[in-house]
């Protein structure tokens, strides 16, 4: 029952009050500047001070700040490009392993700072670190008089390892911009928040100083207590700077900062909130007909939607949120979830970092694939390139000493490759093209199909060759699981091909280190996956079926979190069938603006004209699909 002086307008800021936010951690967020070009530039140094751009087909996937200083942009056609900067140096991006390594290098320099571990990778240019341990731990260390002169301890163990800074004050930028009057006005220091963010502050300074003066790269960071905030103010300062979300968290009256902060951005924008998701509540605020998107075209048009609009807009709260976008397929919660982000609110932790990815995937897109030969040829192509991958991600170069067996007292250094981890599944996906209607026309299906087996044993052999391997993983395994996949001899037509190395069983959770002997774990690991077996028994190939599951969205540690999804670009349904498949027309690039985000809630909710990578989860329109499967094939 509400209080007797409640009229409807109180409600949102009633149940927004509600929402107890968690101030208990201390969370930086990085984003790489220009990461591609950045990558070239640690390559070729004399390129910083040119324009520099990094081709993927047409497109301009990125450019450094010199040539965005000259008018290029991020996804903008290499044409355009050219014409606005004749000069423009372009350098071919389409092979990743370059941008793959050195996300790895920055990723493990980064987390070579962490004490708790909770490091964890987004796409290749963003890392999110929970730093509040390291944090809470040099706040009880503060001198309260003499907060200037203070000493950030880097090191549980080491007491000189750290920095010298003045915790009285923030490092870099905030929100709200602090005046310099403001700046010398008396401060409650002691506001524990308050506090805990100027250590994170400078924390971060320091890390970045590092990137800057270790590893030669810049980056764009924010402070904050959540996933969703640090990586949402970092953004108000780009590049090579950071802001940091000031106090007051909280409020009566919604006079936080976090609210404010929150307020101005546009729903797209949220993380968290999907292509989908922020359509429907933009046509409950604006109050358009089901069917608005066929005349609304958002992203720089006077029908943007702040978060402010929702947040406040009549009887707005969890349950009306659970209302509008709830249904079958949306997970239970929705509602409440959505809500939580609008307010700043986001209790994801930041993940554990791992050595080795959950999974390993490899795939290519065609615009015609009819013959088992040449289906056959493409899985031996893929299949090279997953060896490849697992032998780069899943192999250590273990120096183990070992004792001669001619002589005990002889130990040598031996080095030695051994398996981290071992995938227990592979699966083969095809995404198979739907037949032509009468009229010629063919119906969309971006459903992938896949059928799984238990990953052969003699892959993880050191002896032979990966070409060797490869040619057998086809025909013992992969040729058979296609056959499965598609029983019919002929008529499919195939625009897609994935083979994944899944089921991750790290080698050190083993008992008795079997990781460490590739012969034992070879004899063994049968009898180590049985407890994760899936599949059905009968039959006694290594073929046995998994049910199919079509348009699946995993948990990937390496897909998910290592590629930057691509956004769905504000588009017209009949836009979406100008362009082809992978370069998006000039009109459509106009909007085609990157934005990240981490995780959408609207599964199952794709209208025809947006799709949803079955592999990072990213929703895009179709226009950007093929482009999008090869930006994953090529990893
Ligand atoms: N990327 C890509 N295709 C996309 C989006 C991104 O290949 N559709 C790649 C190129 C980028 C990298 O991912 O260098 C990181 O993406 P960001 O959106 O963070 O862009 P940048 O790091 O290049 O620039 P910024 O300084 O704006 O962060
Ligand atoms: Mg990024
Ligand atoms: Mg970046």
């Amino acid at each position: 029952m509400l209080p007797c002086n409640t009229t409807p307008m109180d409600i949102p800021r009633r149940r927004g009050q509600r929402l107890k936010r968690q101030l208990d951690s201390i969370i930086i967020h990085f984003d790489y500047d220009a990461f591609y070009a950045s990558v070239i530039e640690a390559e070729t140094p004399s390129l910083r001070a040119r324009p520099l751009a990094v081709q993927q087909k047409q497109i301009v996937v990125t450019c450094n700040y010199e040539a965005r200083r000259r008018g290029l942009y991020k996804l903008q056609l290499i044409t355009e490009a050219k014409k606005t900067c004749p000069d423009v140096v372009i350098v071919l991006g389409e092979d990743l392993t370059r941008f793959r390594n050195a996300s790895k290098e920055l990723y493990a320099f980064l987390r070579s700072f962490s004490w708790n571990s909770r490091c964890e990778r987004l796409g290749f240019d963003e890392v999110w670190m929970d730093v509040t341990d390291i944090v809470d731990y040099n706040v009880r260390l503060l001198n309260q008089n003499d907060l200037a002169n203070t000493f950030f301890c880097l090191s549980k163990t080491d007491p000189t390892e750290g920095f010298a800074f003045d915790a009285s004050g923030v490092a870099g930028h905030t929100y709200p911009e602090v005046t310099s009057t403001e700046a010398d006005a008396p401060r409650d220091l002691w506001d524990p928040l308050r506090l805990r963010l100027h250590l994170g502050s400078h924390l971060a300074q320091h890390l970045r100083q590092k990137l800057v003066s270790k590893k030669g790269y810049t980056c764009t960071v924010g402070v904050s207590t959540n996933k969703l905030l640090c990586k949402l103010v970092g953004n108000v300062h780009k590049p090579s700077d950071q802001t940091t979300l000031l106090p007051p968290y909280t409020s009566e009256d919604g006079c936080d900062n976090v609210t404010s902060f929150i307020d101005e951005h546009e729903v797209g924008k949220i993380p968290g909130i999907g292509f989908k998701l922020a359509q429907k509540l933009r046509a409950h605020v604006l109050q358009q007909p089901a069917d608005f998107d066929s005349g609304l075209v958002y992203g720089g048009t006077n029908e943007k939607v702040l978060v402010r609009d929702i947040r406040t807009f009549s009887d707005m709260g969890p349950e009306t949120l659970e209302r509008i976008l709830g249904g079958p397929g949306t997970p239970h919660g929705i509602g409440a979830k959505v809500w939580g982000l609008l307010n700043g609110c986001d209790d994801t932790e930041v993940g554990q970092a791992r050595d080795v990815p959950t999974q390993i995937s490899i795939e290519d897109s065609y615009v015609r694939l009819v013959a088992l030969e040449e289906v056959t040829k493409e899985l031996l192509v893929l299949s090279r390139s997953l060896l490849r991958r697992m032998h780069a991600d899943l192999l250590d170069d273990d120096e183990d000493l070992q004792v001669s067996p001619n002589d005990g007292a002889n130990i040598a250094a031996i080095s030695e490759k051994r398996w981290l981890a071992f995938p227990k599944t592979i699966r083969l996906s095809t995404r198979p093209r739907p037949p032509q209607n009468p009229d010629g026309s063919r119906n969309r299906s971006f459903a992938r199909i896949s059928r799984s087996a238990p990953m052969p044993n003699f892959v993880f052999s050191l002896k032979d060759g990966i070409e060797v391997l490869a040619e057998r993983l086809v025909k013992e395994t992969l040729v058979p699981l296609f056959r499965k996949l598609h029983p019919e001899k002929s008529g499919w037509n195939l625009s897609l091909v994935n083979v994944a190395a899944t089921g991750m069983v790290d080698a050190a959770s083993e008992k008795g280190g079997v990781g460490r002997d590739i012969g034992k774990m070879l004899k063994r690991q049968g009898d180590v996956l049985k407890q994760w077996k899936v599949y059905d028994t009968g039959g006694q190939d290594q073929t046995k079926e998994e049910v199919d599951v079509s348009m699946q969205v995993q948990d990937v540690w390496d897909e998910k979190n290592l590629e930057p999804s691509p956004p769905p670009p504000p588009i017209r349904p009949s836009e979406s069938r100008i362009g082809s498949e992978d370069i998006p027309t000039p009109s459509q690039e106009l909007s085609f603006l990157p934005e990240d985000r981490w995780e959408s809630e609207d599964e199952d909710m794709l209208d025809d004209d947006s799709y949803r990578c079955e592999e990072c989860g990213g929703v895009m329109p179709i226009f950007a699909m093929g482009a999008h499967a090869r930006w994953h094939a090529q990893n």
